[in-house]
């Protein structure tokens, strides 16, 4: 096992992070890095925003559907935090600061309920929902290429940089979500098209996935908390001056603006 300086390499990953620069993947320099020292690396690099003032406001599912893992070439899936600053309270996207940003549709989930431990059900995922919110997910490797392993995409944040939720908020009983149509359009073009089956089979899956994940590391889905339950499709780029429209069928139609 290499010697490695873990708190060092958070604050690598973080410098990257708040200065949307690309960086060498970090396995080419510590090719023994473990799945374990990379959450770790993600949850010191993540306790630097929160000693600067952010706030943990959630989690988020990431290669959770067949789509993603292609495209990026991992297949198991993997989680991120959520901050306080990544959201974006309207729907418009800059891209200052970030490197090669991508977008993909996803449910998410808001909580009323805690979640902890390693035999969470879907019903105790239902019961602990107050509602489920079609959103989009900014994502933005800081990893030139957008090109990582599994260890890499991990240290990084899961990729995490914004997010939008739609307005409007559904009852987790309001439709079969597994069934929900997606359709993307990047300046009118139909670019991407999915179903939230796309999802682990569910997306109601990815959450007792995620509680299952965090279990092991003694943490705990906690009240008013979001869950992005990952990307229902590939992820889209996008530059400055594109739209995109994403219908979630029978739901919302978010559009985003790209500056
Ligand atoms: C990793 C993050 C994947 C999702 O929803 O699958 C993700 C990446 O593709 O960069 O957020
Ligand atoms: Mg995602």
């Amino acid at each position: 096992m290499q010697d490695v300086d873990l708190d060092a390499l958070a604050q690598r990953v973080n410098e990257h992070q708040r200065k949307g620069l690309a960086m060498r993947k970090l396995t080419l320099e510590y090719p023994e890095l473990t799945v374990e020292q990379a959450y770790r690396i993600q949850a010191l690099a993540v306790e630097r925003e929160l000693a600067a003032g952010d706030r943990l406001i959630g989690w988020k599912m990431g290669l959770t559907s067949r789509a993603k893992q292609v495209s990026v070439g991992v297949d198991e899936p993997i989680y991120g935090r959520l901050l306080g600053a990544m959201e974006l309270k309207t729907p418009i996207l800059s891209v200052t600061g970030l490197v090669h940003p991508r977008v993909e549709p996803e449910l998410a989930l808001v909580l009323k309920g805690r979640l902890e431990g390693d035999s969470i059900t879907p019903r105790d995922v239902w019961r602990a929902t107050e509602c489920v919110v079609p959103a989009l997910e900014v994502i933005d490797s800081r990893y030139e290429n957008f090109s990582f392993t599994l260890v890499d995409v991990v240290a990084d944040n899961a990729s995490s940089s914004r997010f939008y939720l739609g307005e409007q908020g559904f009852s987790p009983y309001h439709t079969q979500w597994d069934e929900v149509g997606v359709v993307v359009r990047k300046n009118g073009t139909v670019v991407q098209t999915g179903a939230g089956a796309a999802v682990l089979g569910h997306p109601v899956r990815s959450v007792v996935m995620l509680a299952q994940m965090l279990a092991r590391e003694g943490l705990a889905l906690e009240p008013g908390m979001v869950i992005l339950t990952g990307g229902i499709t590939e992820a889209v780029s996008v530059a400055p001056g594109d739209r995109l429209q994403v219908a979630f069928d029978g739901l919302a139609t978010l559009e985003l603006r790209v500056e």
